[in-house]
Formats: C-alpha cells, sequence, structure tokens
C-alpha cells in the first residue's frame, strides 16, 4: 500500500503524496492520492512518444446510446497478460501481451513506488481536450477486490474528478473533488474506491494537445490466446 512517507517506499518524489479524496461510509473506505512528480520530465516525455508511436495500432470503442451506437471520444488499447479480459460497458477487451519496453518500466516503477503488484495496463489517449471519459467506476468483477488502481499521466494537463456515487433521483448530488493531472503525474484510486465513487474527465474545449493516460491495475486471470503489438482485440 501507499506509504505517506516516500522514503519509506524507494520513491525519488521530491513532492510526495496528496490525499486528494477520502472516503469512509457503510464499513467501505475510499481513497486517492497523488504524486505530481512521479516520473522525471524526460522520461514522461519519451514515455508519451512511445505510446504515440502505437496510437495507429489503437482502436476507438463504440458504446451504445439511446442516440444508437456512439465512437468513445478517445482512443485505446489495453496491455497484459492473455488472461486478462476487461469487460465494461458491454465490451470485452483483450490485452496485447506484448509489453512496448517503456511502458513496462513505468509499471515496474509504479510497483516499486506505490508498493502494490500490477499487471495490466489500459491506456487511454485524448486527442485534445474534445476527448473525455463520462462518469464511471472501474469494472470490479475483473479487478483483484481491494488491489490499487495505479493511474498515469502525460502530456496535457486535464482535470480529473471524483465524487461519492448517489442514486439519481433519491440521493442529493455529492460534492465533486477536482484534481489537474500533470505531466509525469501519478494518482492512485484505493480500497474501495471503485464500490464507493465514480470519476471522469470532462471535455475542456481549451485544451488543445494530446494527453496520454495509464491506469495500471491487478486483474483476475482467465484462459486465452496471446496477442502482439499491433493486433486489434476489441470485441462489441
Ligand atoms: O484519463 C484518466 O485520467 C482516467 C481514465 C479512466 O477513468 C479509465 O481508464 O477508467
Amino acid at each position: 500500500m501507499v506509504s505517506d512517507n516516500p522514503s519509506n517506499s524507494n520513491n525519488t518524489s521530491k513532492r510526495g503524496y496528496t490525499t486528494v479524496y477520502r472516503l469512509e461510509k457503510s464499513g467501505l473506505r475510499a481513497l486517492s492520492r497523488y504524486l505530481g512528480d512521479f516520473l522525471p520530465r524526460e522520461a514522461a516525455t519519451a514515455l508519451k512518444d512511445e505510446i504515440i508511436a502505437l496510437v495507429p495500432t489503437y482502436t476507438q470503442d463504440v458504446i451504445p446510446t439511446p442516440r444508437g451506437p456512439t465512437p468513445a471520444p478517445r482512443l485505446t488499447c489495453t496491455y497484459g497478460p492473455s488472461g486478462a479480459l476487461y469487460k465494461y460497458a458491454g465490451f470485452e477487451r483483450a490485452p496485447v501481451t506484448e509489453w512496448p519496453v517503456l511502458l513496462l518500466a513505468c509499471k515496474e516503477r509504479a510497483e516499486q513506488v506505490v508498493g502494490c503488484e500490477l499487471n495490466y495496463a489500459f491506456v487511454n489517449v485524448y486527442r485534445d481536450g474534445k476527448d473525455s471519459i463520462d462518469w464511471h467506476s472501474d469494472g470490479e468483477s475483473d479487478i483483484i477486490p481491494g488491489s490499487t488502481i495505479v493511474s498515469v499521466s502525460l502530456g496535457a494537463e486535464r482535470e480529473f474528478r471524483i465524487r461519492e456515487i448517489y442514486k439519481v433521483g433519491k440521493d442529493t448530488p455529492t460534492p465533486v473533488t477536482k484534481v489537474v493531472l500533470e505531466h509525469g503525474s501519478l494518482l492512485t484510486m484505493e480500497h474501495d474506491m471503485q464500490k464507493l465513487c465514480k470519476h471522469c474527465v470532462p471535455k475542456n474545449e481549451r485544451v488543445t494537445g494530446v494527453r496520454v493516460n495509464i491506469t495500471f491495475r491487478l486483474m483476475k486471470l482467465c484462459e486465452t490466446t496471446p496477442t502482439k503489438i499491433g493486433e486489434k482485440r476489441t470485441r462489441e
């Protein structure tokens, strides 16, 4: 688990963690912490460039909406062991099993710094401020219960929002926490955060640059066949 004291966790960060969100409710616990300088600037830029070079192999999910099937406003690829199938919003996404070199190094650094095991990377590319991700919780049934999700951001700064889940028509909307995610930063989502909270990255028409987000996770495994970099494996 994350240590508040960077010297206890092989963390080379000078700034240390900031707790950005904390909630305890019905015996459950949500915690989110932010580390602005997780990656040195040059390393963050090299990783961003590695991912941008692979974008032609990325795919756009098609989301069922009341207006009909709509392309998701972002490009996505996943990396991990062949048995890690991520099911969300009606799709099943199988990972590319061959990790890009710098992405693998980043996963290993995240494991060291946060002090948790990770086996999977969900990579989203936001081409500009028109791209976004709506309020959601991450697919809990595919993630090892209680494991930490580690989110690394590269490129253009975007606002990340967190709020408690409320029942529409029953509960009052809950306050929204807003965090600006910097180039090379890390944000954790810990304990029962996916049970208690939703998160999103809203559109921001003022943003013109590309942003890459990697959420590293510890996924449950089932049996399937491996894939190579560049093989598209989205099924609707
Ligand atoms: O882009 C981000 O910071 C969040 C991505 C996210 O919420 C997800 O992949 O589930």
